[in-house]
């Protein structure tokens, strides 16, 4: 075996969005393309010979071709060992897990979360540091920084190695360890909650259906809660990972996992009803005929943490990305703890959990996670419903109208009109950046703006900046409109715009969401010109 040291030449466009690097899976099969990534990556890195890197990926088209790749390259780097899941697979929680569990310098992720995949779809890599989380922006503009100048990678010309079988081998003098994606992740849920209370609850006839969506947390689902709290068999749904996840989305929303909201509004819906994304680290949360929204139960969990053994001792604080609903602001405020609002993106959080300041984080893109990790987590979520519901004995339903009667109601709604033409997508947010002047002391539609800017984030913790994170219109009710566009998407633009509106009066705590948002979906409208800059006249999808 020998490491070569092979020739390229940078490729434009190798800069890491919200959640890593994100392209069609036709750009990441170009020869070179994965490897100058990972090679900025590892060039970017101070400290890590000898050291140990955990790998693994949501299980997509490309994932064991990737992983295979990415070893030769550790092993030509000088890492000292190197952690894959079997079969390449590692839920982006699992891989946080690992990290911290076994003193692991870092990790890569290969995941386009909830990109749908195949050979036409979309594939992704990210890198996470030693504390489990995403690498942040400092060390990701790095990464960047070396793909414009890379000249050159190094790689071994080891055979392929057999992903399938647990176990210990040497690659070029690096350990490799092939360990199960699950048992460690279990382990820590099993810490966390109170496993006997849900055991009780499944054996009092309790009922629910986890949708896995073809994607990597089937795995995770059937072992904890089929196998470890007595959940029937066949509980968890599409449980089997598939690289091109059966040809769906597995986006856990009511327009993506719709055959889960209708199974959860027929005659025969259980208990219970949640969902996950491609990798795990997503949530969707259903009752018996009800939606719960994520911003609400960010908040709820935080109002029930303390029923829960791993949070027993309280909340030191939340953290919330900015467009996601202020519902866990006001649970703060009772709660007497900080509520931090940072940018779009779950690397924002790892900070305040490493200082301990905050002890749950939520986003409105259905993530919720804590301390626990440093990425948001889907089953963690789910357990933690779970045992709420177990040792409070009431329905998703309940739960959710008792935080609304005691804490008023945010309305909220996510608009995204997909695929837009760039430049259009462009040229609306700097039309609205240059009004942002002129907006307050406006009333549009019986609103009144009381603040419009762009979002800054100065980290309470190094002091960095993150600007041009958002536009963010506030209104003297409360109410908000924000608008961003995504940096998942792999298509032209995603513009996305977030509506909430709070009301603290239970009688009407009852009205269809949209209908509730209405006059806010005008106002954006009018303020932005979606239909005339864009000429999408309603959005594609709506959650
Ligand atoms: C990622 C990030 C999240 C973010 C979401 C949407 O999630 O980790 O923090 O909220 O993307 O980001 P954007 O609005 O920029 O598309 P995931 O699950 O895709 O890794």
């Amino acid at each position: 075996m020998a490491i070569l040291t092979l020739a390229t030449q940078p490729f434009a466009g190798q800069r890491p969005g919200t959640s890593g690097l994100r392209k069609k899976v036709s750009v990441f099969r170009q020869p070179h393309y994965l490897e100058n990534f990972v090679q900025s990556i590892f060039d970017s890195l101070e400290g890590s010979a000898g050291q140990t890197l955990v790998l693994g990926g949501d299980g997509r088209f490309h994932n064991r071709h990737a992983i295979q790749i990415i070893v030769r390259m550790a092993a030509a780097h000088g890492f000292g060992k190197v952690l894959v899941g079997r079969g390449g697979l590692l839920s982006t929680p699992a891989l946080s897990c690992a990290i911290r569990k076994h003193g692991a310098f870092g990790g890569i992720v290969l995941s386009a979360s909830h990109n749908p995949g195949g050979p036409d779809g979309d594939f992704g890599i990210k890198y996470n540091i030693g504390n489990g989380g995403p690498a942040p922006e400092k060390i990701t503009e790095a990464i960047y920084a070396r793909t414009a100048t890379l000249a050159q990678y190094r790689i071994s010309d080891a055979a392929d190695l057999d992903l399938d079988r647990i176990g210990h081998t040497t690659l070029d003098g690096m350990q490799v360890e092939i360990i199960d994606p699950v048992t460690d992740y279990a382990e820590l849920m099993r810490d966390l909650f109170d496993f006997e209370s849900i055991r009780a609850l499944f054996a009092r006839g309790f009922t629910m259906r986890f949708d896995g969506m073809h994607a990597v947390s089937g795995p995770y689902a059937k072992v904890i809660l089929e196998d470890m709290l007595g959940a029937p068999a066949g509980t968890v749904t599409n449980g089997e990972p598939l690289e091109d996840f059966g040809g769906h989305h597995p986006d856990p929303n009511p327009v993506n996992a719709a055959e889960l909201i209708a199974y959860m509004a027929s005659a025969q819906a259980p208990d219970f009803g949640a969902a996950s994304d491609g990798d795990a680290d997503r949530n969707m949360i259903v009752g018996r005929r009800f939606d719960v929204t994520p911003s609400d139960s960010l908040a709820i969990l935080a109002v029930h943490a303390t029923r829960v053994p791993g949070y027993r001792a309280g909340i030191a604080g939340i953290a919330r990305s900015m467009p996601t609903s202020t519902a866990a602001d006001r649970v703060a405020a009772a709660l007497g703890v900080p509520c931090y609002e940072t940018p779009t993106g779950w690397k924002f959080f790892g900070n305040l959990l490493d200082a301990g300041m905050a002890t749950l984080c939520g986003e409105e893109s259905y993530g919720s996670g804590s301390l626990h990790i440093r990425e948001k987590d889907g089953v963690w979520a789910v357990l933690f419903w779970l045992n709420v519901l177990a040792v409070t004995g009431k329905s998703v339903e309940t739960l959710v109208r008792e935080h609304w009667a005691r804490f008023g109601r945010n309305y909220y709604s996510r608009h995204d009109y997909e695929a837009v033409d760039s430049a259009a997508a462009d040229a609306l947010m700097a039309n609205l950046r240059g009004k942002l002047a002129s907006l307050p002391g406006q009333t549009l539609h019986g609103y009144t703006v009381a603040l419009a800017d762009d979002f800054a984030y100065t980290d309470p913790v190094d002091g960095s900046v993150s600007r041009n994170q958002g536009i963010r219109l506030v209104f003297s009710d409360g109410s908000r409109v924000v608008f961003r566009l995504s940096g998942t998407g792999t298509e032209g633009a995603t513009l996305r715009v977030y509506l909430e509106r709070y009301e603290a009066d239970p009688a009407r705590h009852d009205m269809p969401t949209q209908h509730a948002l209405s006059g806010l979906i005008a106002v954006a409208d009018q303020v932005a010109g979606i239909a005339a800059r864009t000429d999408r006249h309603r959005p594609t999808v709506t959650t």
